[in-house]
């Protein structure tokens, strides 16, 4: 697929702001068995588990009309290839297991325990 590029940056007075590290988060084993909890009979699951821990993952809510379907349509297919260009994903995943970014529903973050 076409391969593209665009330069995003949240500047000083958000980082100041506190934006990127509040909402930077090492998730929890417990945490992300919960978040999985539908593939944990899936054999790519303990790989799943480590990458998602492996590092903070930057964590958003969108808010808006229609952020559900709009946030999917925008991520993309899970698997990069099956991914159209000008999707998240189509552009920039290499690999289902590193691809880039997810979205699911937020009731397990808003009160993660
Ligand atoms: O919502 P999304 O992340 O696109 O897909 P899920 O079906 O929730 O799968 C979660 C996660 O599992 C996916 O992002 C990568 C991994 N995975 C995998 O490694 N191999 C598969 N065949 C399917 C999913």
């Amino acid at each position: 697929p076409r391969c593209e590029h665009t330069f995003l940056a949240v500047k000083p007075d958000g980082v100041q702001g506190g934006l990127v590290v509040e909402s930077s988060v090492v998730l929890t084993s417990n945490l992300l068995h919960n978040h999985y909890t539908e593939l944990s009979s899936k054999i790519f699951f303990p790989g799943l588990m480590e990458y998602m821990s492996a590092g903070p993952v930057f964590a958003m809510v969108w808010e808006g009309t229609n952020v559900p379907s709009m946030g999917k349509k925008m991520l993309g297919a899970t698997k990069p290839r099956e991914s159209p260009t000008g999707t998240i994903q189509g552009d920039f995943a290499v690999d289902v297991g590193l691809n880039i970014c997810h979205g699911k529903k937020i009731a397990l973050w808003v009160n993660p325990d």
